[in-house]
C-alpha cells in the first residue's frame, strides 16, 4: 500500500486545522499509520527541503517550518500520494481547486498549511526521514474491504 507523508505545518497547527486536515484524509478512506506533533529541528528541516536549497524561497521556507510546531503523520492507501496531493490542492492557494485544503483555508504559497509527498519514491523516503520504522503502525481497519478494492 502506498504511504505519504503529511505535515500540518506551523500556521495550520496555529489556526486550529489540524482535526479538520486529520477528518478530511479520514473522510476520503485514507488510513492513518503513524503521527507525532514535534518542533521541527532546523536539521531535519534542511534535510526535508534539501531539493529546495537552492531556490530564493529556501531560507524563509526553513524559517516557517522550523516556527513553531508540527503535526507529522503517514497516511496509507491505494494511490495515497496522488489522492493526498488532490485534497491538499495546488502549492500556490489561488491555483488550488476548489473544496481543497489549501484552496479552502489559504492566500498565500508561503503560508499553505499542508505538506504532503509528491511521488510513491518521496512518500517512502520522507516516511523514513521523519519516522522511525518502529513508530509506523501495521493495523486492520474493519472497513478497509470497504474502501479498498484489494
Ligand atoms: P509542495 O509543498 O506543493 O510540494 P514545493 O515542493 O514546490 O510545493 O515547495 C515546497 C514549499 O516551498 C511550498 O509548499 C511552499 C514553498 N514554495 C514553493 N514555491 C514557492 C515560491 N515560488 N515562493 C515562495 N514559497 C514557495
Ligand atoms: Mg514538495
Amino acid at each position: 500500500m502506498e504511504k505519504t507523508l503529511v505535515l500540518v505545518k506551523p500556521d495550520g497547527v496555529q489556526r486550529g486545522l489540524i482535526g479538520e486536515i486529520i477528518r478530511r484524509l479520514e473522510q476520503r478512506g485514507l488510513k492513518l499509520i503513524a503521527a507525532k506533533f514535534i518542533w521541527v529541528s532546523k536539521e531535519l528541516a534542511e534535510k526535508h527541503y534539501a531539493i529546495h536549497k537552492d531556490k530564493p524561497f529556501y531560507d524563509g521556507l526553513i524559517e516557517y517550518i522550523t516556527s513553531a510546531p508540527v503535526m507529522a503523520m503517514v497516511w496509507s492507501g491505494p494511490n495515497a500520494v496522488a489522492a493526498v496531493r488532490q485534497t491538499m490542492g495546488a502549492t500556490r492557494p489561488t491555483e488550488a481547486a476548489p473544496g481543497s485544503v489549501r484552496h479552502d483555508f489559504g492566500l498565500e504559497i508561503g503560508r499553505n498549511l499542508t505538506h504532503a509527498s509528491d511521488s510513491v519514491e518521496n512518500g517512502e523516503k520522507e516516511t523514513a526521514l521523519w519516522f522511525r520504522p518502529e513508530e509506523l503502525v501495521e493495523w486492520n481497519r474493519a472497513l478497509d474491504s470497504w474502501i479498498f478494492e484489494q
